[in-house]
């Protein structure tokens, strides 16, 4: 058991609503260590007051990375409304995860439970989810996002080219914008779901199955969940094709026709970094991260389609 003064945590939990039995049992064995090591109890009062000041900072910080995505996302859909008369994003939800499940994903995750750490593996801490109508407009959104120069791609995975196996789809990306503070800069992950409204449908329904399940759905509701999925990507398809008949793709969108003669246009990400691999010597922490030609996206895709 390490510690380390980064990441101390009492086992009062007060300031940390909602911790987990297993987080508890973990802070009292750790506190208990630290009494046996002899720790001065004042010393040990101060470790526990920077871990929540640390705490503290860090769910403001990400909070505010959240703001910053939400009003470019917000700006694009006020732009559009105003002047185009039409927005491709329906809605926009934002969470920061929650301490508990932020400290559970910790301990499943990270390589160490300190607030570097956490800071360095979990992307996912600040999170927007958007809503559209079509499966074009999810990759225009994103293409428009990932054009913006404060906003780096740091991931891609495209659930969409490549649905999981249980029928999730949506497009993930992990952007890193930078929050600026009075003493210094701050570069934030941001992870961005953007996705129909059918996949929202599916997605939310499957999340409720799963709470209530613990996880462990019944076999004859996964086949319901299956045919659901194909029925969402079929709807998403025929409104795919009634599409073009309310509004067509802008020039700026760069059309370009697929075989299966849907319209299609890369969107380039050469922005991605894939943050898993060090193999561009990135990482998403310094925010310097340099956008190499060769960078490939993380995930099934290496560039953003309109579909
Ligand atoms: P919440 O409550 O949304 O925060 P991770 O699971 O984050 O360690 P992973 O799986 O590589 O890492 O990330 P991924 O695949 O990008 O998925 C992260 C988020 O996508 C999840 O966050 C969900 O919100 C959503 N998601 C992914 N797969 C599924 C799925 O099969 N069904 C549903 N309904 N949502 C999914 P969290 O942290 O799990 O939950």
């Amino acid at each position: 058991m390490r510690t380390d003064r980064s990441l101390v945590l009492g086992s009062s939990d007060e300031s940390v609503p909602g911790t987990a039995d297993q987080l508890r049992a973990l802070v009292a064995t750790r506190r208990g260590e630290q009494l046996a090591q002899g720790l001065d109890p004042e010393d040990l009062a101060e470790q526990l007051r920077e871990a929540l000041d640390g705490f503290a900072a860090l769910r403001m910080h990400y909070q505010a990375g959240i703001e910053e995505v939400r009003t470019k996302v917000d700006i694009l859909r006020q732009e559009f409304e105003q002047i185009h008369d039409y927005s491709p994003i329906e809605h926009v939800r934002t969470r920061l995860k929650s301490t508990e499940s932020l400290l559970t994903k910790a301990l499943r995750t990270c390589d160490e439970l300190s607030l570097p750490a956490i800071r360095r593996q979990i992307l996912d801490i600040a999170g927007i989810r958007i809503t559209c109508s079509f499966v074009s407009d999810v990759y225009w959104i994103a293409q428009m996002l990932e054009r913006q120069p404060d906003l780096t791609v740091l991931q891609v995975k495209d659930y969409i080219a490549e649905p999981k196996a249980n029928g999730y789809r949506s497009l993930h990306l992990i952007v890193q914008v930078p929050v600026f503070l009075s003493t210094h800069t701050e570069h934030v992950p941001v992870e961005l779901q953007i996705r129909t409204i059918a996949m929202d449908f599916w997605a939310s329904v499957e999340h409720k199955l799963k709470y209530k399940y613990d996880a462990e759905i019944p076999e004859h509701l996964l086949g319901e969940l299956d045919d659901a999925a194909r029925l969402a990507t079929e709807l998403d398809e025929r409104m795919g094709r009634l599409r073009e008949e309310i509004r067509p793709m802008p020039d700026g969108a760069e059309n370009e026709e697929h075989d299966d003669g849907q319209a299609a246009g890369p969107v380039d990400v050469d922005g991605a970094v894939d943050v898993d691999g060090d193999e561009h010597g990135v990482s998403s922490e310094d925010g310097d991260a340099s956008k190499p030609d060769d960078a490939t996206a993380s995930g099934s895709a290496a560039s953003l389609r309109f579909i």
